[in-house]
Order: structure tokens, then sequence, then C-alpha cells
């Protein structure tokens, strides 16, 4: 007897020692997927998270595959208990997505964005079960986003986590969630009242009971409380929490309680299920004048948008990757994050939650509407999931529901569709308000003010945002100030974030003399720290996000790298621009000081002496830069130190604050020959263009002294009113800035060259249509350019004995003649 007594108490302990961590299974199912596009027959196997636009959103072909694909996995469900419920939950598919389990469907979801949970435990053998989810990233007229700069690649591309829970569970499928939500119903820094509240299933108040705890960081437990069945309205749930003195979350001090629930049938006392959810407790709020406060504190929100995807994975991103990009995030001192255009995976808002990062999240309506019944519908489905999937992140202090509506509209031709906006402006702002009453909402808006004015857009949301680009779309890079005073002045009573600024910077770019639109690295230097200070001497401007933190994907787009947006503070690899330290200059105590990207050699004229403009970025009062023979100290204002450096002949190496800062390669033209062989000029180009893979830069013509290069009939080609160069792809190259910069009108060119045998290598491509074929004469040898596809990369070569220069001239006279970049290969004496 004693021994049985004595068995069945360990078995009790044993028991109670698993169900403490609750029924609940739940774990990710990535692995050991198969996928195939439509017609094709055979399945390839891949893991997740996985897109099939990581190739085709990239090449010279116009557009990428948006069609129908599927997904199919052989699932052991063997060890699941029957008498149990299975669910499956998709964290995001693009865009519209149907799953089949053994051949029946089970659901369908519209929306690649958030997440999405389907009961399969119906269709289930308990053995080898077939999952098969069919995804289809077209068009589709009633989802959003129905427009944007950014490439919509398709697939399962965050994770998939199978779910197990008993007859008795929190509900979990509640918008996607598992339904346990935290309403910060009244916090200050005395108290915090709190609700927490759920759903359960299958609850019966005679033999369940939820109970509550909270920890502090350390896992002490600081309340445990069971709920009162009795004033209860299942499957809702509810119970009141006060704390007093809260230790508050806050930017310096990102404090998480940790609460948990647990689900426990009453005679037993077993843990049916459980959940823990880490929160932080804050208040907030943004005032139209003097801009937001984050516990009663003052802060100035500096921040940036983000992109998720990347080179050759598109946008299916580890959880580690995620992680990476926000560590840059955080490195650059940056607090405030918008997760443009749309809600972003799990991890980014777990890290803003421990660093203490604010965060604007907002749906992927973008640009365009359609107008009815369905597209609204799906708009406010999107938006109650973003809410309720993200609701118990602290860093979350605003959601949006669109952004740019007014892009291209005008007030009186367009006013139908933009009443039609503002109509569902309301309507997401009444459903927002309403689901979740203690977060901002707000609508970005580009700066075409009186459309959104007269539409209403300024006066809808609690905040307005603005997308400025000025210094980029618009010249005047002072332009920032002049539009937010006047917004303000119009709408007193609003606070404003300027959601969005930038310039295109193609990490491969620098320039002395930059210009709007070269995607030089310096012309965005300049803008950032143009934009920066006016928003920072704005009170009323509650704060900025960079548009963007990364280079991101946008398949039309067509810059100097095509199908990338290179606006970001960092490259499409993730590498930092020098912009990326103009920012952890201002936002960090790290000491900063750095010098731009200087182009790995300059050739200077034997006879003129010559200084280049050297920025060094820091946050220091003032820097120190020499060369071993000279040094100069100069005053850093707005974070970064203007230098005119005289350059000398030869390598020189840089110090700045006597540390290694890089190397001044400096030739005249004579020395450059003694030293290299191959010399490759880019004609039409203020900017020095270094192919990363490459040793020697493209050197631009505007750059070359004219003891080297003469060019006396012909101009730099200009197409567009607004900037240098074309600003459309070229096929066959991935050197689109050499073919997208020419000089047109040319009648002959000399390049001084020493005595010897060279290839001579010309690079064309036809920009417009007036170009025709030409005809070439490369010093003895006639070369006959045919008539070229429009934009698309062409080279034709010989081989010539030079004695003192290189002469080319246009035999064809009549047409409009051109060149894009000469390679010159010295290959013997
Ligand atoms: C915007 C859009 C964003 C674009 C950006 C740009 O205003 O909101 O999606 O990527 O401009 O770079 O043009």
């Amino acid at each position: 007897m004693l021994k049985r007594t004595f068995t069945l108490s360990v078995m009790g302990i044993l028991l109670f020692g698993i169900t403490a961590f609750g029924q609940r299974k739940q774990y990710t199912i990535n692995a050991s997927w198969a996928f195939k596009k439509v017609g094709e027959s055979l399945f390839q196997p891949i893991n997740l998270p996985h897109t099939y636009n990581t190739q085709d959103a990239f090449d010279d072909e116009p557009g990428y595959y948006r069609g129908e694909v599927m997904y199919r996995k052989v699932l052991n469900t063997a060890a699941l208990k029957r008498e149990h419920r299975q669910f499956i939950r998709f964290h995001a598919a693009n865009q519209n997505a149907e799953l089949w389990v053994n051949g029946k469907k089970v659901g369908s979801h519209k929306g690649g964005y958030t997440a999405f949970t389907m009961e399969i435990g119906p269709y289930l053998r308990f053995g080898n079960d077939t999952l098969t989810l069919i995804v289809d990233n077209s068009h589709d007229e009633s989802v959003p986003p129905l427009r944007g700069d950014f490439t919509f690649y398709g697939g399962i591309y965050r994770d998939v986590e199978l779910i197990e829970v008993p007859p008795t569970h929190f509900n979990t499928n509640f918008y996607g969630t598992d339904a346990l939500f935290i309403d910060p119903l009244k916090v200050n820094s005395d108290s915090a009242l709190l609700r927490v509240w759920g759903q359960v299933e299958n609850f019966d108040p005679g033999q369940h009971q939820i109970e509550v705890t909270l920890e502090d960081e350390t896992g002490e437990l600081l309340d445990k409380s069971l709920l009162d069945l009795s004033k209860q309205d299942f499957p809702n749930w509810e119970m009141i929490m006060q704390i007093p003195n809260p230790h508050l979350w806050s930017m310096e001090d990102p404090y998480l309680y940790r609460l948990s629930c647990q689900l426990i049938e009453k005679t037993s006392k077993r843990v049916l299920d459980k959940m823990a959810i880490p929160y932080g407790i804050r208040f907030f709020e943004f005032d139209a004048d003097q801009g937001f406060f984050l516990n009663g504190k003052h802060q100035k929100l500096i921040g940036v948008n983000r992109h998720q995807d990347r080179p050759g994975i598109g946008n299916a991103l580890t959880t580690a990757q995620h992680v990476e990009d926000m560590k840059l995030i955080e490195e650059m001192g940056t607090n405030f994050l918008r997760t443009a255009h749309y809600p972003q995976d799990r991890a980014i808002l777990d890290f803003c939650d421990q660093k203490g990062i604010v965060v604007s999240m907002e749906i992927p309506l973008d640009h365009e509407i359609s107008p009815g019944k369905e597209f609204a519908e799906i708009s406010k489905l999107m938006t109650l999931e973003m809410i309720y999937q993200y609701y118990n992140h602290p860093s979350i202090i605003i959601w949006a529901y669109m952004n740019e509506m007014g892009l291209g509209m005008q007030i009186k031709r367009d006013s139908l569709i933009m009443t039609q906006v503002a109509s569902l402006a309301r309507e997401l702002e009444n459903l927002v308000r309403k689901n979740d009453p203690y977060r901002y909402t707000m609508i970005p808006n580009h700066g075409d003010f009186g459309v959104y004015h007269h539409f209403g857009l300024t006066q809808i949301p609690m905040i307005v945002g603005w997308n400025l680009y000025y210094g980029w779309y618009e010249a005047d890079l002072g332009g920032l100030a002049k539009f937010v005073d006047h917004a303000h002045s119009e709408v007193p009573d609003k606070p404003i974030l300027i959601t969005e600024y930038g310039a295109g910077a193609d990490p491969r770019i620098t320039s002395f003399n930059p210009l709007r639109f070269d995607f030089s690295m310096d012309w965005a230097l300049r803008l950032h720290q143009a934009n920066l200070r006016q928003i920072l001497d704005r009170p009323f401007v509650a704060g900025s996000a960079v548009w963007n933190m990364f280079d991101f994907g946008s398949e039309s787009r067509n810059d100097a790298v095509p199908h990338v947006n290179n606006k970001g503070l960092c490259g499409f690899d993730r590498q930092k621009k020098p912009v990326f330290y103009l920012y952890q200059s201002y936002l960090t105590e790290e000491p900063v000081s750095v010098v731009e990207k200087l182009p790995s050699y300059f050739i200077v004229s034997k006879s003129t002496n010559r200084s280049i403009p050297i920025s060094i970025i820091s946050n220091k009062d003032s820097v120190m830069l020499s060369d071993g023979e000279q040094s100069m100290v100069k005053k850093v204002s707005d974070q970064v130190a203007s230098f005119d450096w005289p350059i000398r002949r030869g390598k020189q190496s840089l110090l700045l604050e006597n540390k290694e800062a890089g190397t001044l390669n400096v030739f005249t033209w004579e020395d450059y020959w003694e030293k290299n062989n191959v010399f490759r000029l880019n004609l039409g180009a203020n900017f020095f263009f270094q192919p990363s893979d490459q040793t020697s830069m493209w050197y631009p013509s505007d750059e070359m002294p004219a003891e080297a290069l003469r060019v006396p009939e012909g101009e730099n080609y200009m197409p567009r009113s607004r900037g240098i160069g074309s600003d459309r792809p070229i096929a066959l190259s991935e050197e689109d800035p050499v073919y997208q910069t020419s000089m047109v009108n040319l009648k002959n060119l000399n390049l001084q060259l020493p005595r010897g045998k060279y290839k001579i290598i010309l690079h064309l491509a036809r920009l417009n249509d007036d170009q025709d074929k030409q005809v070439i004469r490369v010093h003895d040898q006639v070369l006959q350019i045919p008539a070229l596809p429009l934009r698309q990369a062409y080279s034709i070569s010989c081989e010539v004995q030079i004695d003192r220069q290189l002469l080319i001239d246009w035999l064809s006279g009549e047409e409009t003649t051109f060149l894009n970049g000469i390679e010159v290969v010295k290959l013997s004496r």
C-alpha cells in the first residue's frame, strides 16, 4: 500500500512537470517542401522561407513571374493526437493563398504581409498527410498593394507553424493570433491599469480556470491571480490588473515584464494551455507643436524606413537575417522605425521591443485603391490582422493604413476617386480607433499639400506623415522647411512626421562635383545633411524616417542599378554608405570620424595645382586631416567637416585624427600610363564609377585634364531636364552608369597616349530614337556602327599603333553622333 501511494505521487509530480508547459505544441514546419510553378511538371525540393522571384525581378526582361505556384509538403502527423485540434499558421504568403490537405480544400486567404491560421485537424489522416498551398502573386484588383515602388515577390516567405492544442484552449485563430491581448487602460509613472483579455474555446467555467501571472524581467513573480469566472462573457474573458509604480518601458531602458496565462483544469490542476508574452508598460503622446513624448519625456524621433528584401533571396529572409538588419539599425542609433510599406517579420518587432525603438506599422495600401466593396473589405481585414497580430508590442505607437494616395492626382480631374479614397480612409480610421484606442493613427502623403488637404486626408488621421523628396524629385534642398512650415500653419492641430526623405546613391558612384540624380554618394550626403538640419530645427516636426535603411528591389525602377531603389543608407548587400555614418555620428555617443568614399585614383594636370573636396563625417567639434606632409584642422558643422584638400602627385596615406583613413593615388596622365595598362573613360559623366568586381575605375570625362583629353565639340547628354544621363536600364550590361551617360554631337576627340600598341574599345548604347548608325574612325581604322537597338550595351574594338595621340573622329557628319565610353588597353610598346 505504501509502495503504491508512493508511485502515484511520483506520477503526479511527473505529470504536473510535463503539463506545466501546457499541452500546446507549436513549432515551425519550414523544412522539406516542394515547389513548382503552374505548368511545370516537376516539383523541386525547397526549404522555407522561399520566394520564386529572386532572379527574374532583376533581369533585363521587363516584369517578373506573377502567377500561380504550388507548394507541397508531406507532413508526418502520426505523433499528433486525434482528440486534440490541429492548426497551421502561415506567417505570410504573398499574396493570395489556398490551402488543401489530402486533396481537400481547407480555406483561402488574401493579402501577402500578415499571418493567417487554418484548422487542419479534420482533414488529417494522422499518418502521412499532404499539405498543398497554392500561392498566387498575380495582380488582384481586390487586394492591396495594387501599385508600389517595390517588388511583390511571391511565395511563402515567412515561417509556417504547426499548432496543436487540447480541446479546451486559448482561441488560436483570432485574426491569425492566439488571442491574448493587453490594453494599457491608464498608465502613468505612479501606476498602470491594464486589461488582459482574450478568447477561449470549449471553456466550461465549472471545470476550468484561467490564471494570470506577472513576472519581472528577472523572472521573479510579482502577481498571480485567478480569473473571476462570475463576470465573464465566454468565449471572451478579461481581467484588470493594477501595477503600482510600474517600471516603465523607455528608449533608454526598454524594460519588459512577462505576462503568462494558463488555462487550468480545476480538478486535476492540469495546465491545458499556456501562453506568455513580454510586455512593456509605457505612455506616450504626440503634440502638434512640441512633438513626441514617451513617458512624459520629449524624444525627437530620428529613424528609418525598412524594406525587407536582399539580393539573391528576395523577401525570404531567415529570422537571423531580419535580426542582422535590426542590428545595423541599432548600431546607427535610430530610435524610430517605419515598417513601410507593410507589416514585417515578428523578429523585427521583438527586437524593437527589446531595444526601445518605437515603430510605425502600416498595411500595404499604396498609391491606389479599387473602388468598391471587396477592396475595402480586404483592406479592413488586413488592418485588423495587423493590429491584433502585433497588438502587444510596446514598440508600436502608430498604425498607418495608406501611403501617398494623391500621387499623380489633380483636385478637379480626380475628385471622384479621391473622394472614394477619403471615404475609405475614414472607414479605416474608425476601425483602427475602435479596435486599438491606445495608439495613434497616421496617413503618409507625398509632397502635394493641396491635394491631400482638399480631400481631408490631412484631417482624418491623428498624425500626418509627409514623404518629402526635396533635393531629389524636387530641386530645392531647402524645400522641406518651407513645406512643413506651410503645412503646420494650415493644419496647426496635427502632429507631423516626415515619413520619407532620401536620395538615390549607388555605392559604386562618387563625385567631386555631385549633382542631383547622378546617384553619387556625395549628393546623398549633402541632401541628408541639409534635410536633417531642417528637421532638427523644427520642434513641431515630431520626427522623421529616412527612405530607406537599405537599398531594395523594385522591378520596374530604372536607376543607376536597374530594378533597385538605391536610396538606402546601406546598400542592397547591407554595406554601409557614408550617409549611414552621418546619422550614426548624430545619433550615438560613439566617436565617429569617417572619410567619405574617395575614388581609387585621380589624375591631375602637370602644370596646375589642384585640390579636391574631402568630407569627413564626425561627431567631434573639429577634426584633423593629414597626409604625413601637410595637416589641416576643420570645424565640423552638421556632422561634416569639408576640406579643400591640396593634392600632390603620388600615393598618400590620409590620416584622420592620426589614424589611417584611406589612400589617395594621384597621377599625372604620364605617371598613370607608366604604372597602368588599362584606362576606362566614362564620357558625359561627372562621377567616378567603380564596379565592385573591377580594379580599374571608369573615369569621368568631366574630370579629365585638358592635356589628356580634348573634345573640341560636343556636350554631355542631358536627356532629362532633371539630371544627368539616361534613367533607363541598359540591357546586356551590369555597368549601366557607363552607358547611361554619353557625349553627343561630337566631331572628334583626342586622347594623348604614350607610344605603343593599344586595343581601343568603344562602348555605345543608343539612348534615344534620333540616334542612328555612325561611322567612327579610330586612328587609322574605320568602324561602322550599325543602328543599335535602344538601350542595349554595344562595343566594338580595334588594335592600333599610336605615336602620341589617339584621334577618334566621326565620318558620318549628318547624323547625331554619340559615344558612351572608351576603354584603352595598352598591349605593348
Ligand atoms: C515614395 C514612396 C516609396 C518610394 C519612394 C521613392 O514616396 O512612398 O515607396 O520608394 O518614394 O524612392 O521614390
